[in-house]
């Protein structure tokens, strides 16, 4: 790769939005945008923001955003608050919102917020001012172009995604959120220049419900689709391996000349929502391996319930992609009580989940995956 020396270190750039972590998807809701100050204050604390260039991006324009999304859904958002959503109901059906996706105060600007983030992360790779960009609130892999779905409005990651193809020949993107990444999948179904790559849970029923390992993609895209379905309790060694095989061959067949990359870290053991078993040091060794290949990439979070445990998991990520080794004691932060008993940055995230997928399982899987990528090596 020209545009990083090897022997220079990684230059990353960081995207903060002091707001951000201030908006309520509501009491009882699972999704936290506190989880997003907590972690910077972590960052912070660790003093990361010394190896990195800091950003307070600005906000998404209304025409940046109907680069992906219909101007009669964002004339919703933009107009929807919870003080007339009676004025409003009657298109809850038609956008999907509702108890997933309830209107709460400032909502289409939060949306502003989190997009904006990696729209600025992704021009910064544009234009070679860094070699990774990281925005945590960003990765909101559900959101359709006239549809909220999954707690994701706006899908910023397609709206990224489409800026770097102004510049890049090909787009991969990576997706370790337990949920398949449905939204940026449908969008670049059919197309050759982004590869999707997600894995999720998959039975069927969880949600979304898609990301069957038989969703390729179509027409000019058919075969640049790949979905690796997991089952219950996924471990360490297990994931690591496959994601490591998967991507291994992806990057060799398909050659991207950037990557987006995912880390919902509701993948985590011990995640409300989840139910895999994987560690905060497994999850950070999947952003490793993508890091390795020097390709100029773009970071963004997702999913993550169990609020202390994002926390601690995209701070040991932003560690990684500096390379820089972070003390296992928490430092000192006002949001110590986060994270007691154990003020750690690894705690056991064993959970009781028990591991479904099999030796048996697994190879199949990765059969599979390599099937279907030898379609593209024509
Ligand atoms: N799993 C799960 C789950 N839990 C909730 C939920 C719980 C309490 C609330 F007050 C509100 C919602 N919703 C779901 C899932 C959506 C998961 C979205 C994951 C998003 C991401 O991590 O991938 C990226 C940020 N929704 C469903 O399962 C749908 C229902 C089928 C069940 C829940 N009800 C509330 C809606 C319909
Ligand atoms: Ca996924
Ligand atoms: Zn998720």
């Amino acid at each position: 790769n020209t545009r990083l020396a090897s022997h220079n270190k990684t230059r990353v750039a960081y995207f903060h939005d002091e707001g951000v972590g201030n908006y309520h998807y509501g009491e009882r809701h699972p999704m936290k945008p506190h989880r997003l100050t907590l972690t910077n204050h972590l960052v912070l604390q660790y003093g990361l923001h010394e190896k990195m260039e800091i950003f307070q991006p600005r906000r998404a324009t209304d025409d940046e955003i109907l680069n992906f999304h219909s101007s009669d859904y964002v004339d919703f958002l933009k107009s929807v608050t919870p003080d007339n959503v009676d004025k409003y109901e009657k298109l809850f059906q038609q956008f999907n919102v509702g108890d997933d996706c309830p209107i709460f105060d400032g909502i289409y600007d939060f949306c502003q917020r989190y997009a904006g983030a990696t729209i600025e992360a992704s021009r910064k790779l544009i234009a070679n001012g860094a070699d990774i960009c990281i925005n945590w609130s960003g990765g909101l892999h559900h959101a359709k172009k006239s549809e909220a779905s999954g707690f994701c409005y706006v899908n910023d990651i397609v709206l990224g995604t489409l800026e770097l193809l102004r510049y890049f020949p090909r787009v991969l993107y990576v997706d370790i959120d337990i949920h398949h990444g449905d939204g940026v999948q449908e969008a670049f179904y059919s197309t050759d220049r982004v590869m999707t790559v997600s894995f999720h849970k998959y039975n069927g029923d969880f949600f979304p419900g898609t990301g069957h390992i038989d969703e390729v993609g179509s027409s000019l895209g058919k075969y640049y689709s790949v979905n690796v379905p997991l089952r219950d309790g996924i471990d360490d060694d297990a994931y690591v391996w496959l994601f490591k095989e998967v991507i291994d061959a992806v990057i060799g067949t398909f050659q991207p000349s950037a990557i987006v990359l995912q880390c919902g870290a509701d993948s985590l053991g011990c995640d409300r929502l989840g139910c895999f078993n994987l560690s905060i040091r497994a999850h950070g060794r999947c952003v490793q391996i993508i890091k390795n290949f020097n390709i100029p990439l773009l970071v963004v979070g997702g999913g993550g319930y169990t609020v202390r445990n994002v926390a601690r998991c995209w701070t040991y990520e932003t560690s990684v992609l500096v390379d820089t080794e972070l003390d296992e004691n928490l430092p000192p932060n006002e949001y110590r009580d986060f994270f007691k008993p154990d003020y750690k940055l690894h705690p056991h995230l064993k959970g009781r989940v028990e591991n479904q997928n099999d030796r048996t399982y697994l190879l199949k899987v990765r059969q599979r995956v390599m099937e279907q990528l030898r379609y593209l090596d024509a």
